[in-house]
Formats: C-alpha cells, structure tokens, sequence
C-alpha cells in the first residue's frame, strides 16, 4: 500500500472479508482491543482517518484518535458505539443495514415456530431414542389464531410482517410513529399493542429510548396464552421481569436470539423449559455476514473515494 493511501484503525475482530477488502485500498493498522491510548504512539495515531470494528467505541477511543473521520461499524445496529459524541466532533458513524433484513426474519419466523411448536424439545425427544416408547405429547400452543404484535415496524420489522402474513395471521404494530405505506394496525403505545396481540415480536434497536420497555405491565397485557420473541437487542427487555412471567405463567412462552449481557445467560433463564434461547444468530450465516463485511469496507472506500458513505447511521 502506497504511503498516500489513509490509515485505517481494526481495533479487536474483523471479518476476513472486510480485512483483506480494506487491506487494498488502505494502510491497516490492527490492535487486540480498544485501548488506543495504551497500545499505539502519538504518531500512528495522528494518522488514523477511518476505523472499522464490531467492539465498543466510547468518547475515550474516539479522543484517541484527532485526525478521525468515519467510524465503520459491523452489523445494524450501531447502540456500542457512541454516535452522538462522534457526530459532535463531525466524525461518520456508518453500519451495515438492509442487507441482513430477509436473513433476521428469517430466523424470527423460526424461532416462533420453534417456540410455539417445541421444535428443540421435539428433536432431543428423538435424540434420547425416547420416540421408541412413546409419541411426543401435543403441544400446548399454536400459531393459529393468534394476532401478531411488531414491536418496531422499520426494514427488518417489515419483512417479519410479510412472513407472518403468509402464516395468515393478522399484524398490528408499534412505533414512534405509524408507517407511511404500511396496513397494519397501528397502536401508538407498546401497552396497548400488547394488550391487543398474543404474540409480540420485538426488533427494535437497543438505546436509552427503548431500554427496558418490554417490562412487567407489558408482559402481563400479553398475557396467559402469550409468547414473546426478541431479536433486537436484549437491553430492551427488562430481563427479571420476563424471567418471573415465564415463571409464574403470566405468560405462556418465550423465545430470545439476543440477552442484555451477551453471552453470560442468566441461570433462572436457563432453568426455564418455556424458553428457548439462541447465541445472537439472526444474520449468522457465511453469505450474509459476508455481505455485511462488504458493506462495512464499502463504506471506508466511498468515504475515501468521493467524501459520502453508503450507510451513514442517521
Ligand atoms: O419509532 P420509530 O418511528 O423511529 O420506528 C423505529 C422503531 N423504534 C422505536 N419504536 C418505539 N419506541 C422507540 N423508542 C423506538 N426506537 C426505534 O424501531 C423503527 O420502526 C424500528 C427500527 O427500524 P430500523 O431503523 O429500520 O432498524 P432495522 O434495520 O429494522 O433493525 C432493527 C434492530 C437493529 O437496531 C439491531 O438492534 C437489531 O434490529 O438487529
């Protein structure tokens, strides 16, 4: 790489992809962790311009580095690294949305299925050799019937819809705001849409705004027969909360990809046979996370080529 060419920062993990992408259009530097300060001189970081991670960004790291212009971020949601501070100091935050849209609802629309139908329980029954000797009871619950809740109508909020309404199960939703374009119903409370749903599928991303607002009033509106899927973030679920209704049968079951302290599962989550939990695999595949990586180094190029990113976070 020519001496012309910007400097760009891999603090910790990268995707192969991205590393050997930005490895021909930038000079790399790499460290084991965020701890620029410690790690790197003054000099080398002076002439950082670009930084590509998947690890936390706090305003520590980001006074680290003067000469700093974009910070790119791997996956959709973007709540480790602090946007606002580096807006303030007129650095680009991008992420890679959109292209793992189809990939999370995907998942979601298993993980429901998973959870309402036993799916796991019903393959370790025949792991066991316990098919031999009995036939696997009925379960409890079924999809059919059931009115779906969107917790978060935005790209991946909508593909979780077309899905459920192939299933033929009525949607309805919540955000901010109602979405131009979109049918469902709208309700303009959490509170209300949980009231009036039995199932309801959280994908909204994880900040102070939505910290915590899947809590006890909503799960109890949930209700008996309810079922509460999370692939979000896990910040947004008041996690004790979801542990005593999956206990005490407030409501009926649950499935998580995402926890609050990933991947420390609390024990009373795993104590709980009316839950299914899943490591964070919504855009967990070779293909998609691959087409992340690209998008990720995608944006440093365009930064660098004509001065706009691709995917600046809002
Ligand atoms: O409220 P709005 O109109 O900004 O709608 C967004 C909604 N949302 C919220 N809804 C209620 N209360 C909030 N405090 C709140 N904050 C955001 O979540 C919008 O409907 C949706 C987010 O949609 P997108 O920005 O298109 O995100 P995308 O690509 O669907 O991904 C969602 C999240 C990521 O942030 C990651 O955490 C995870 O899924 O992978």
């Amino acid at each position: 790489m020519s001496n012309s060419a910007p400097t760009v920062l891999i603090p910790g993990w990268m995707h192969d992809h991205a590393r050997c992408l930005l490895g021909t259009h930038f000079n790399l530097v790499e460290t084991p962790d965020c701890d620029v300060h410690a790690r790197l001189p003054q000099e080398i970081r002076a002439s950082i311009r670009g930084v590509a991670c998947r690890t936390r960004i706090d305003r520590q790291f980001i006074d680290a580095l003067p000469n700093l212009e974009i910070i790119a971020s791997y996956g959709v949601g973007y709540d480790a690294v602090d946007a606002a501070y580096a807006r303030s100091k007129n650095i680009v935050v991008t992420n890679t949305p959109d292209v793992l849209n189809e990939e999370v609802a995907d998942l979601t629309l298993g993980l429901l299925i998973s959870v309402v139908r036993e799916i796991p329980k019903a393959h370790a029954f025949v792991r066991e050799g316990r098919w031999k000797t009995s036939e696997y009871p009925l379960s409890r619950l079924t999809l059919r019937n059931r009115k779906v809740g969107i917790y978060g109508m935005g790209r991946i909020g909508r593909c979780i819809a077309r899905r459920i309404e192939a299933c033929g199960l009525p949607i309805a939703y919540y955000s901010r705001r109602p979405v131009t374009g979109v049918v469902y119903d709208y309700f303009p409370s959490l509170l209300e849409l949980a009231h009036a749903v039995d199932v309801l599928i959280a994908i909204v991303p994880g900040n102070p705004s939505t910290a915590k607002t899947v809590n006890a009033d909503v799960l109890s509106a949930l209700g008996p027969e309810g079922v509460f899927i999370n692939v979000g973030r896990g910040t947004v679920v008041d996690e004790g909360a979801l542990i005593e209704a999956l206990r005490t049968g407030t409501i009926a079951a649950a499935g998580l990809d995402v926890i609050a302290d990933e991947p420390n599962v609390p024990n009373d989550m795993l104590a709980l046979d009316n839950l299914t939990i899943l490591p964070h695999i919504g855009s967990a595949s070779v293909a998609i996370r691959t087409a992340m990586a690209d998008l990720l180094a995608r944006n440093l190029i365009a930064w660098f080529q004509s001065g706009t990113a691709i995917t600046p976070v809002p």
